[in-house]
């Protein structure tokens, strides 16, 4: 299996984040990306290769534009309202009753206005390293559609908690939605996301849920205790055409290995009676027994059986990256999964 990923994903370098009612170090950090490159290189798991260059359309197949033109262009913006601060924080956003009809003309108001919470600073560089990362979900796309059997987005930053006009979660485009609206627009006729990261995939679900061409399933701990906290319940289970196509799995904190394989079992008998083309799996290892963010229980050895599950599946198979916080052993852990799922 062929790997893409270009080092300009980590120029995205956020210092600290928002989270737990205080100001913290940054989890989502360049060295998670490294240490799997790392990794991938040790045991020779095969060539790591760059990202070809794509116009804006395939983004903007899935996000508004005015969005991404507020991501390409917020630096600049930042800088020409002579702001110094190094990374920049949403902190005021349309909740319920407040108008989400107008976008602000202010810098604060437009950051609000295109994101969901205050963990998901920008960056001089956060869109070179974004716009990189979509590039590499496509290219894994691209190569599946040209044949290839499976490929390895090494995506960072991630990309399933971005919705269609709003960044968070560490997430500003999202990558597998990307890249299976791409895999739509080149030949496959259905396309199932599974997404294994710890946390619900709310984008790739907003993006998806009233479409019956791209199937949803999310492995991930129950909102009513977890961020995203407001979306990812069991009974969305997707709206008009798309109602039946919206699966998800919500876990309790502490979930072993032998409830999580079970939704897995449950999530894939699902994606074999759908039928698709072609898989993309959202790929998070902060389901790691030890991540520092996360509560579920899974070991070292079992990301290699995740691999060897969905090997089962006898599709064709994209791997997007998405969360994992464990850096030490982040690597290992990813790799695992990918060579369970090459050995299976
Ligand atoms: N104590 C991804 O894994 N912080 N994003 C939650 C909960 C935000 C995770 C803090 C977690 C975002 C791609
Ligand atoms: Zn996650």
């Amino acid at each position: 299996m062929k790997t893409i990923f270009s080092p300009d994903q980590m120029l995205h370098a956020p210092r600290f984040e928002v989270s737990d009612g205080k100001l913290e170090p940054a989890k989502e950090i360049p060295s998670r990306a490294q240490m799997v490159v790392d990794r991938l290189k040790a045991v020779s798991f095969g060539e790591i290769r760059e990202p070809d260059a794509f116009s804006l359309d395939p983004i903007l197949k899935v996000h508004a534009a005015d969005y991404i033109e507020f991501l390409s262009d917020f630096w600049s913006m930042w800088q020409a309202e002579g702001r110094t601060e190094e990374e920049a924080f949403p902190f005021v956003w349309p909740v319920r009753q407040l108008r989400a009809d107008i976008v602000p003309d202010q810098i604060d108001g437009k950051l609000g206005f295109y994101s969901f919470d205050a963990g998901t600073p920008i960056g001089p560089y956060t869109w070179t390293s974004v716009r990189k990362s979509a590039e590499t979900a496509l290219t894994g796309a691209k190569m599946i559609s040209g044949g290839e059997k499976s490929a390895f987005a090494l995506c960072r930053p991630p990309g399933h908690h971005a919705h269609h006009r709003f960044f968070g979660g560490y997430c500003f485009v999202n990558n597998a939605a990307v890249a299976a609206q791409y895999l739509r627009d080149n030949g496959a006729q259905k396309v199932s996301v599974l997404d294994v990261d710890y946390h619900h995939g709310n984008g790739t679900q907003a993006l998806f849920y009233d479409r019956q061409d791209v199937q949803f399933l999310s492995i991930h701990a129950d909102p009513k205790v977890e961020f995203p906290y407001f979306l990812g319940y069991a009974d969305e289970i997707g709206v008009g055409r798309g109602e039946g196509f919206n699966h998800n799995y919500p876990l309790p904190h502490g979930t072993p290995w032998d409830a999580w394989s079970d939704a897995l079992n449950t999530a894939c008998s699902k994606i074999e009676a759908y039928g698709p083309d072609v898989l993309v799996v959202s790929l998070g290892m902060d389901t790691y027994e030890k991540d520092p963010i996360s509560q579920f229980k899974l070991k070292t050895d079992e990301f290699n059986r995740i691999g060897e599950r969905l090997a089962q599946l006898k599709l064709p198979c994209l791997f997007v990256m998405e969360g994992g916080y464990a850096v030490e052993d982040l690597g290992i852990n990813c790799v695992n999964v990918l060579t369970g799922f090459e050995q299976g």
